[in-house]
């Protein structure tokens, strides 16, 4: 029987017979490039696609250093750490077909919470280039009422008072740039990755809010020194399974604790706007543009609305993945009907796009029945997610005269989906949000009230106020508390 070997640098020779190893010299790079929140979409895109350069090319600047800021990514670091940083990609082709192939772009790891002087050192190191974000929707510290910086949080308040006590990456960007501006360095570029629109532009202005505050300064000089270009970043990273853990066990007699898997399709697109270079990411497929708008908003109001809309109509009607939804026609109707009657009509022009064949590109890449994407994975932080997704196109679509119903049902249920807890076949549903005992009070309340949840303006801003809105959701809600079947009002809706 063969034995069963860890993922390690020094075990790659042994596994270069069975899965595909990076073949380039991983000691020989430098680390060009620190990125906060080694998620597995940033293992599954970024780090990939740096991979795929030092592979092919030979880079040796670009080298990743993972950071880690909260008490949570202790796991991740150790396994990494154990590897040698290395980690399996999993891709799942529609068709059935799988690719495993060992990723070598990440080389060190540092945590905050560990050695916060040694995140800062690493960001102010002469050869740190860019400093990347997946920190997530709800990363970045905004007070969502108005979307400007949340001066409240206790950590912020803390960095203010004690700016070489970092805790946040707000508190760490400061630290760090301070220090390579006193040792008369350039300032490295932010690269938000995150799905909002205009994430450079967000990074930007919640950096230099705070900023201002700790030192106006310093504030002053990375307002001229730092550029955050704004990026669409895609590829679907369903949550590692015990059974991907066991495939590579069972079929390469490999142990790696932590693989990542993901769908074959991958896009980045970019603002050509770095301060200090970049890597020649084009090389490897990445798109350089000067404007990146409009692909943002495409990508956030198509797919991760869509994603939305399967995800919180589907925990209720009790389908456990995306995948499921897409077996159940409604739900294929109900997911184009919205993406061409409410998402389609608010999108900009977008030069050489074919937004129809794109949808159909999204609906295949949803179907694909290997992913098994959870329902909860997609539900989970909507508090953070769905202002950005769908509420927006909500606001867009009643300045415009467009149609919000279908949209609206989906808010209607997310009420439902937080006040019950549970599917129809009265299963509990696995709800991940920061919000979600507020969530549910709001919900609770919509027996007494039916507007109760949507007055919650950190996420609804102000809905409350449009008549044509609230009557809608008030109808809608009577509808699926009365009648608690959501396939069934969806087919009427369609
Ligand atoms: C998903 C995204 O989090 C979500 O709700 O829509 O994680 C989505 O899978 C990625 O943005 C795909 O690029």
């Amino acid at each position: 029987m063969n034995k069963t070997i860890p993922l390690n640098q020094q075990n790659l020779g042994q596994l270069a017979n069975k899965v595909i190893v990076p073949t380039y010299l991983r000691n020989q790079n430098s680390i060009g490039i620190v990125h906060i929140g080694v998620g597995g979409f940033h293992r599954a895109h970024q780090a990939y696609y740096i991979h795929q350069l030092q592979e092919q090319f030979n880079t040796t600047e670009w080298g990743i250093c993972g950071i880690g800021l909260r008490k949570g990514d202790r796991k991740i670091h150790d396994i990494l750490k154990r590897q040698d940083h290395l980690y399996t990609l999993i891709i799942k082709h529609l068709n059935g077909e799988i690719e495993s192939q060992i990723i070598g772009s990440i080389i060190d790891f540092e945590l905050g919470v560990n050695n916060p002087e040694a995140v800062i050192n690493r960001m102010a190191n002469l050869n740190t280039k860019i400093v990347s974000l997946t920190i997530t929707e709800g990363g970045y510290n905004m007070n969502s009422t108005q979307g400007d910086f949340d001066f409240d949080n206790p950590d912020i308040q803390h960095e203010l008072k004690h700016p070489n006590d970092p805790k946040t990456v707000y508190g760490f960007f400061t630290a760090a740039l301070r220090k390579r501006r006193d040792n008369n360095l350039p300032a490295f570029t932010i690269m938000s990755c995150d799905n909002i629109e205009h994430n450079g532009d967000l990074a930007r202005k919640m950096l230099l809010s705070f900023a201002k505050k700790q030192n106006p300064d310093l504030a002053d000089w990375i307002k001229k020194e730092v550029s955050f270009p704004n990026s669409m970043v895609d590829r679907i990273t369903p949550v590692t399974a015990q059974s991907d853990i066991d495939y590579l066990k069972n079929t390469y007699d490999y142990e790696d604790e932590w693989p990542v898997t993901c769908e074959p399709f991958i896009q980045w697109v970019v603002e050509d706007n770095f301060s200090n270079g970049r890597p020649e990411l084009e090389k490897v497929g990445v798109q350089f543009v000067p404007d990146v708008k409009p692909y943002e908003k495409m990508k956030l109001r198509l797919l991760n609305a869509g994603h939305s809309v399967l995800g919180i109509l589907g925990a209720i009607q009790g389908h456990q993945t995306i995948n499921d939804c897409m077996e159940d026609q409604v739900f294929v109707s109900y997911l184009r009907a919205f993406m061409d009657r409410e998402a389609s009509p608010i999108l900009d022009e977008l030069k050489g796009i074919d937004i129809e064949a794109y949808k159909d590109s999204v609906e295949k890449r949803f179907a694909n029945a290997h992913i098994r994407d959870s329902v909860s994975r997609i539900c989970s932080e909507s508090s953070a997610k769905l202002p950005k997704f769908l509420v927006a196109t909500i606001h867009e679509n009643l300045a415009s005269d467009g149609s919000i119903q279908l949209a609206t049902f989906v808010i209607a249920t997310w009420c439902y989906y937080n006040d019950k807890r549970t599917n129809q076949y009265n299963e509990p549903l696995e709800i991940i949000d920061n919000l979600s005992t507020d969530l549910h009070k709001a919900a609770q309340q919509t027996r007494n009230d039916p507007l109760a949840f949507i007055k919650q303006e950190a996420i609804f801003g102000n809905l409350i106020n449009n008549k044509q809105f609230t009557c809608l959701y008030a109808d809608l809600i009577e509808r699926i508390y009365k009648e608690g079947d959501v396939r069934k009002l969806m087919q009427q809706l369609i």
